[in-house]
């Protein structure tokens, strides 16, 4: 794909996160902010988890007043565990729907992976998903204030978890992980 496809690409998701972002926050004022509050989320965990468990954190911005629609982040705690088996619990905070994929860290490091025309990476190298609503493994994605969860075991070395909504990986939606 061309620069300046994937130009148009970004500028377009930017138009359509500040749209959502817009009705998110009417919403938001409207329904107040306590529909999918932890009490919600207390009911919605995984009956078994391995030893270590890594909660993960959705987020898109969309929520908290003041701060850039486009602000997508996803951030483990903690960031890195010993090899083996290990339970990711991913919650998203975000207002938007979101992914969440275990790959290796790509060659070039970090946020590097082609993203294709339609704003999506190439996910045949993923070793398990966690995108489904209050549910284990993938699905549709993870719906602004739910969880999902899944079991893996990893071997040492360096991972990227990512969103693979389109456009988010583009823009940032990808974070560092380390098996050691
Ligand atoms: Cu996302």
């Amino acid at each position: 794909m061309s620069t300046h496809s994937r130009a148009h690409g970004i500028l377009l998701f930017a138009i359509v996160m500040l749209a959502a972002a817009s009705v998110a926050l009417v919403a938001g004022l409207v329904g107040g902010f306590d529909r999918h509050g932890p009490a919600a989320l207390t009911s919605c965990q995984p009956l078994h988890e391995a030893t270590q468990v890594v909660q993960v954190g959705l987020y898109d911005g969309g929520a908290m007043m003041g701060q850039s629609p486009t602000m997508l982040r996803i951030i483990p705690s903690p960031s890195g565990i010993s090899a083996g088996q290990v339970t990711f619990v991913v919650t998203n905070y975000g207002q938007l729907n979101h992914e969440f994929l275990v790959l290796p860290m790509p060659a070039d490091g970090l946020g590097t992976r082609p993203v294709a025309g339609n704003g999506k990476i190439d996910e045949a190298q993923s070793l398990g998903e966690a995108s489904t609503s209050c549910g284990a493994g993938p699905g549709d994605g993870i719906s602004s204030g739910s969880r999902s969860w899944v079991t893996l075991t990893l071997g040492s070395g360096t991972y990227e978890l990512l969103c693979d909504i389109p456009w988010h990986y583009a823009n940032g939606m990808e974070a560092s992980f380390t098996v050691s």
